[in-house]
């Protein structure tokens, strides 16, 4: 309910966008750690969810956080992206929690090879309105998120994710 509220108020609206029309963003990654690889993110329309596909090479095996970080400026590499993106200013959290930053999107597991192949589907990223993530930037990290839920003081703020590993803009595709 309350995701229709705020998709109601920020322009998810047949007046305001055209719901039949799909957006879809690609993702080149750049890393200065050996990363390679692409994300792609596609919705049908402003009322459904965000299809997000994730296919990287040369990552650390294990779970790494995944997210979307407030700027696409990869002036200074992956350190000039911001914080998550985060508009309601709330806590850090998983993807399936109530409260979450926009720019939440958990981990992502890199297999024995540092491969990580994954899609999944998010209903709180929208690439429509004035909360739309286009422009901004998705960034990898060395660490998994905690998704919020120990007791490190930076848990509730990025999951102690560590370093930064991979980034990029999401652009148009
Ligand atoms: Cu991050
Ligand atoms: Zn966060």
């Amino acid at each position: 309910m309350k995701v229709l509220i705020v998709l109601a108020i920020f322009g998810c609206s047949t007046l305001l966008v055209n719901a039949d029309q799909a957006k879809k963003a690609i993702v080149f990654l750049q890393s200065t750690a050996g990363v390679v690889g692409n994300v792609t993110l596609s919705q049908p329309s402003c009322t459904e969810p965000v299809f997000i596909e994730v296919s990287v090479i040369g990552l650390t095996p294990g779970k790494h956080g995944f997210h979307i970080h407030e700027k696409g400026d990869l002036s200074d590499g992956c350190a000039s992206t911001g914080g998550h993106y985060n508009p309601d200013k709330v806590s850090h959290g998983a993807p399936n929690d109530q409260v979450r930053h926009v720019g939440d999107l958990g981990n992502i597991l890199a297999d024995e090879h540092g491969i990580a192949k994954t899609s999944f589907s998010d209903t709180v990223v929208s690439l429509y309105g004035s909360r739309s993530v286009l422009g901004r930037g998705i960034v990898i990290h060395a660490e998994i998120d905690d998704l919020g839920k120990t007791n490190h003081p930076d848990s509730l703020k990025t999951g102690n994710a560590g370093g930064r590993v991979a980034c990029g803009v999401i652009g148009v595709l």
